[in-house]
């Protein structure tokens, strides 16, 4: 974001100036500079799980509202998004080495006959960046694929993605098929993609549809929350 950038030497940085730099760096889709960042607040002693939230979620957050309101683009929100990994590569075995709380899990996939990959990979990256463990499916789900996975991974969401108008109504195939099965209630269920809207959403069973990244992100928070509020008040 700044001219300046390339003078500043990340280890000379007070704490708050280094995660306003960082801010910078994740907007920038700079991932050297996130890993260092990283590390240099590992060295300080900050928490795995501070540095994540505080340093990279935060970021990725203005990343996320910036391009839900247009002003960054795709190209600059995959750069920003493999800075984020660079930087959550560093934090994952340490995030599973001390516990730290998660937000919930979510297995998501493109659903049978779509191989468009390039908005729920980055549904998947702001997810992990949100504090989410994120299992990725692939493209071409057929409902067995997402069924079993739900069974292995007992994810608190299932997220489905369609690009295409020919295979958007494959959704509901898997949403009936879990109806069948009597496990729909088990799990929350977000759609999303270019040709879907709210009202397809509410057709096919869906629990919400998502709009872009950053409101896959915000709708999953407030859908986990909801359901750990539940299960404490039945507990
Ligand atoms: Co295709 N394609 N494509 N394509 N393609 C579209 C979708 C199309 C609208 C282009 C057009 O004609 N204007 C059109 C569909 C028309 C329709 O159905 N009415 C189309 C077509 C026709 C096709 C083929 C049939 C072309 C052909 O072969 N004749 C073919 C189909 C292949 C198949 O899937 N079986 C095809 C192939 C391809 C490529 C392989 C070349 C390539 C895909 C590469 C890849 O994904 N790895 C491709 C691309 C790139 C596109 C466009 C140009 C861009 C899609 C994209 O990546 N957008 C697209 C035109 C368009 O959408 N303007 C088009 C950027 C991405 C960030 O946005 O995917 O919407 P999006 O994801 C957003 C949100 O929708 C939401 O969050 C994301 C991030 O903010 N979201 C979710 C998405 N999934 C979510 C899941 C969630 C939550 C939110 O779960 C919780």
């Amino acid at each position: 974001m700044s001219d300046q950038d390339d003078d500043i030497i990340l280890s000379e940085l007070s704490d708050d100036d280094l995660v306003a730099q960082m801010f910078d760096d994740l907007y920038d889709g700079l991932r050297e500079e996130i890993e260092e960042g990283v590390n240099i607040l590992l060295e300080r002693g900050w928490q795995p799980y501070d540095i994540l939230t505080k340093a990279l979620v935060g970021g990725m957050t203005i990343v996320g509202n910036d391009f839900r309101d247009g002003i960054l683009f795709v190209p600059e929100v995959l750069l920003a998004a493999n800075a984020m990994k660079g930087g959550m590569a560093i934090l994952k075995p340490l995030l599973v080495e001390t516990g730290a709380p998660r937000m919930g899990k979510m297995v998501i996939g493109t659903v049978k006959g779509d191989i468009h990959d390039i908005g729920k990979n980055l549904v998947s990256m702001m997810m992990e960046g949100a504090g989410f463990e994120v299992v990725d499916l692939g493209i071409n789900n057929a409902v067995d694929k997402y069924l079993d996975a739900l069974e292995a991974e007992q994810p608190d969401i299932l997220g489905m993605s369609a690009l295409l108008t020919t295979t958007m109504p494959y959704m509901k195939v898997v949403i009936d098929t879990m109806k069948e099965k009597g496990i729909r209630e088990d799990y929350i269920v977000l759609v999303g993609g270019a040709p879907l809207n709210e009202e397809f959403g509410r057709a096919i069973g869906a629990d919400a549809y998502c709009r872009d990244a950053a409101v896959a992100v915000e709708t999953a928070k407030a859908f986990v929350a909801r359901k750990h509020n539940r299960i404490a008040a039945r507990a």
